[in-house]
């Protein structure tokens, strides 16, 4: 079903269409109802009252439909906008989670292109304009898990990382993609310190890049993405920990080795290339078998068991089969 519905009058959908506020708010409430059997017009519904309750007047709504993507939707209650754009890793803007939101407002993300480069018959710099027609928009609700240890849920807009790679056209050599964000010291405080190796890369196996539920993300709740997370045009891999999801993307390259990443570089027995979510390998220096759900009251909030694959191992265990998920962590 449509997140927007092309009858008119959108803002104000007709009554039966309204989820009551009581229950968009009452999570074990919420899925009472949608297991009552009305699932898609009450999810749909939800959502849109989810945005209008968070809808940002300076960033511009942008439509999507709903995901039909095996495991696109997740059923927990997404995070409140607020924290989501409020408590931020993202480091060319400082370390504390609150400078991203504080010093991301002067990044220019218009005009913004991408360079598609390496192992392609078609490279070339691709406008964001022409990017996000690339395919259709579509929204996805996704658990997103920091290695840091707490998580949250949060309705994306984009579309599969796969239909760009189809359209650019990868030699057999590639097998690899490899992400290249925005490294700006002018723009982008946090780039003068030497925290990490700018600029901040990441990559993932060509058929993890392929994978459907990998998600080249334009927006957030109803409308672009705001610059604290990862505006224009970022990546989203829900099965992995959140700092595979590079933001601010301005290079994509197809590779034949595997590439370095910036956390790699930073702390390689703490940090590796896969960075699959996973309860059973600790971090070094701290467990990974529960998370905080951000937005979920105070120090005394119950902490949640971390899934495997954060959840998603229906979707993509297949592609770690045989693999031991220790070495290759
Ligand atoms: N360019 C860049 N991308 C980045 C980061 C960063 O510091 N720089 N931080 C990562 C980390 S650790 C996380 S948890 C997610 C956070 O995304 P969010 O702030 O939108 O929730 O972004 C990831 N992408
Ligand atoms: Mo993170």
């Amino acid at each position: 079903m449509p997140i927007r519905p092309t009858r008119p009058g959108f803002d104000q959908p007709p009554p039966s269409d309204i989820t009551p506020r009581a229950v968009y708010e009452d999570r074990r409430a919420l899925l009472k109802l949608l297991g009552a059997g009305a699932a898609g017009s009450l999810l749909g519904a939800w959502g849109m009252r989810a945005h209008a309750a968070a809808a940002p007047s300076t960033l511009s709504p942008l439509s999507a439909t709903r995901s039909a993507v095996a495991g696109a939707i997740l059923m927990d209650q997404p995070t409140p906008y607020e924290d989501v754009s409020s408590y931020n890793n993202f480091y060319e803007f400082g370390t504390n989670k609150d400078d991203p939101a504080r010093y991301a407002g002067k990044l220019r993300v218009d005009p913004w292109s991408v360079e598609v480069e390496g192992l392609v018959n078609k490279p070339g710099r691709i406008a964001l304009e022409d990017l996000r027609k690339l395919s259709p928009l579509e929204e996805r609700i996704y658990r997103l898990r920091c290695v840091e240890g707490w998580s949250m849920v949060i309705p994306w807009i984009g579309y599969s990382l796969s239909a760009l790679i189809q359209h650019v056209q990868p030699q057999g050599s590639a097998k690899y993609v490899e992400f290249v964000t925005l490294a700006d010291a002018q723009q982008m405080p946090g780039v003068r310190s030497s925290v990490l190796d700018w600029p901040y890369t990441e990559g993932l196996r060509m058929d993890e890049a392929l994978h459907p539920l990998t998600l080249l993300t334009f927006g957030m709740y109803g409308h672009e993405l705001p610059r604290q997370d990862g505006a224009p045009v970022r990546v989203v891999v829900p099965w992995k920990y959140g700092f595979k999801s590079a933001k601010s993307i301005v290079k994509i390259r197809f590779v034949e080795k595997e590439p370095a990443t910036a956390w790699d570089k930073a702390a390689p027995q703490e940090y590796g290339f896969y960075s699959n979510v996973n309860p059973n390998v600790d971090h070094p220096r701290w467990s990974q078998a529960t998370e905080r759900r951000i937005g979920e009251g105070g120090l005394f909030a119950k902490r949640r068991k971390t899934l495997l694959f954060n959840g998603y191992e229906a979707q993509v265990g297949q592609l770690y089969a045989g693999m031991d998920l220790k070495k290759y962590f």
